[in-house]
């Protein structure tokens, strides 16, 4: 394991305490559609100033507060200013119905709330009801009745004077299924981020980088990898608020994008699109892609296509997120392994009997599920001890449910995931969610849900359902029914009927009888 020395700070201290000189000036985000841009010292100033205004609000230390907003200069002002404040973050996926948005909001108490006007309309109903008033409901782009993000900057409130200990005080609490039931608020202190946006140093984003923010800012990879280790390196982020290809290979010519930070759906997309022939991607270094299994086939083929170095990292949120990272520099990198552990991180491959997978002598090792423990790893869930500690054991080792090989460089490769956790297009989809909806319906008797293939190779939801005796409903009404009550990310997208739900002795699903065999 690589030594790692860890400032003893906030993520705030980290990233803007030693902004000096011509940093100052250095352009730090810029919003793609508009090209309005920060430069480092304007963002600092409005950070301090957002702090300032939520503090003016009633918002303590402690107090946790929701952002729910698209990928802009808004959100990192928000973000960062949440943080300088001594509040939590609790961020949440813009795709969120205003049951999910409610449901996150109340399980984390949240007391404020951060959004934008076309969220709105979700946000309210949620703000509503958990008696957040009006005026610490802030709508960044202004809406009646609201405090707008110019508002608090206008007010000039001088930033609260706050002690934070960065070892125990909660920096942010994404949400996270974990390796089974539904999102759980994950406790992640200003340590653990500090930690992780020094490790990301493997990745290799340097000053002069221009970096790709599309991957939201809401979910661990963004809100780590761009919103801190980019910046922190004063790379330049330019943001998308949604993928949209056309617009991203405009992006990519137009500001000489050098990091395309992405998740494999993404990666389809570049290696086949037509729309790429004959864009100017020369200034290009690096794709690197994380957050699901990314296919040789494919890396090889936008590295082919770009002809730029296609990198990949492994983590997850309960690891703030990295723990692996391929090393982008080596041209007979393995792109479909996920590389090494990163500085201060110990792995172990731990086998269905509980030993320790033999370190092999030359090759791959036999698989074990990947076992974590470093200065990443989170404190717990939030208000669910149970579930903590079936997660992370007592001696500190975080059991990630991924099931990988190491070979004898030290190279790991996922090879399986053992837990329930679907991922599509990389945003997490709990399979408990959906089979908890899909019993609502009159017509379904019972339900499992997996992670199924589309023709690309990536993961979808998929279904099995055991229709009620007399019912003839269809996989279209099926699949209509989820998607009235779900965000867009979690529809379930192919139906198969079955006789029966397999299930164990005890009426636990069997997940993995359900699942056809990779074909490779
Ligand atoms: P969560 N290959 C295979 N599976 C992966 C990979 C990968 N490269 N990365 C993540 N996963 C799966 O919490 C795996 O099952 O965090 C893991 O347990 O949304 C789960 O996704 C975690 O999902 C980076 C950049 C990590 C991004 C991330 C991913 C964070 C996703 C390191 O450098």
């Amino acid at each position: 394991m690589t030594e790692l020395t860890i400032p003893d700070a906030t993520v705030y201290e980290t990233l803007f305490g030693s902004l000096t000189g011509p940093d100052l000036e250095r352009i730090a985000i810029v919003e793609g559609g508009s090209g309005a841009a920060l430069t480092f010292g304007e963002l600092r100033d409005r950070v301090d100033a957002f702090a300032g205004a939520l503090a003016a609000r009633g918002v303590v230390p402690g107090d946790v507060v929701g952002l729910i907003a698209p990928n802009g200069p808004g959100f990192a002002i928000a973000f960062h200013g949440i943080l300088r404040a001594g509040a939590t973050a609790t961020t949440l996926n813009a795709l969120y119905t205003a049951k999910e948005i409610g449901n996150q909001l109340a399980d984390a108490r949240a007391v404020a709330l951060v959004t934008v006007s076309p969220l709105l309309e979700r946000a309210r109903p949620a703000a509503e009801r958990l008696g957040i008033p009006a005026e610490r409901l802030v709508v960044l782009d202004g809406a009646d009745g609201h405090p707008s993000l110019a508002d608090l900057l206008a007010q000039a409130a001088p930033p609260p004077e706050v002690t934070i200990d960065p070892a125990t005080h909660l920096a942010v609490l994404p949400y996270s299924s974990g390796t089974t039931g539904h999102p759980k608020g994950v406790m992640l202190t200003h340590r653990n981020l500090v930690a992780n946006v020094v490790q990301c140093g493997a990745i290799g984003v340097e000053g002069d980088d221009v970096v790709l923010a599309v991957l939201p800012f809401f979910h661990i990879y963004g809100m780590t990898v761009l919103l801190n280790y980019a910046l922190l390196h004063r790379a330049r982020l330019v943001t998308m608020p949604r993928f949209d290809l056309a617009e991203l290979l405009r992006l990519i010519e137009e500001h000489r994008l050098t990091w395309l930070f992405i998740a494999p759906p993404i990666a389809v997309a570049l290696a086949k699109h037509p729309a790429v022939d004959g864009v100017d991607t020369s200034s290009v270094r690096a794709v690197f892609s994380g957050a699901a299994p990314l296919d040789r086939h494919l890396a090889d083929a936008v590295a082919d296509r770009l002809g730029c170095a296609v990198a990949q990292g492994y983590g997850m949120t309960e690891t703030s997120p990295v723990t692996h990272v391929t090393d982008w520099t080596d041209p007979d990198v393995d792109r479909a392994s996920v590389g090494r552990p990163v500085a201060g991180t110990q792995v172990r491959l731990v086998a269905a009997g509980g030993a320790d997978v033999e370190p092999p002598t030359s090759g791959p090792s036999e698989p074990g599920e990947v076992w974590i423990r470093g200065p990443q790893v989170m404190v717990g869930y939030l208000g669910r001890p149970e579930e903590t500690a079936a997660t992370l054991d007592a001696d500190g080792w975080l059991h990630t449910g991924d099931l990988a090989t190491v070979d004898d460089t030290g190279v790991y490769r996922i090879v399986d995931r053992l837990k329930e956790l679907i991922k599509y297009h990389g945003y997490q989809v709990a399979p408990a969610v959906l089979e908890a909806v899909l019993l609502e319906s009159p017509d379904i008797a019972d339900a499992a849900v997996i992670g199924g293939r589309d023709e690309d190779g990536q993961e979808i939801p998929q279904a099995f359902v055991v229709r009620r005796a007399g019912s003839d409903v269809t996989a279209e009404q099926v699949m209509a029914f989820v998607a009235e009550r779900v965000a867009p990310h979690e529809k379930v997208r192919a139906v198969e009927f079955i006789d029966a739900v397999p299930k164990s002795a005890s009426g636990k699903t069997l997940r993995r009888e359900l699942r056809t065999p990779a074909v490779s």
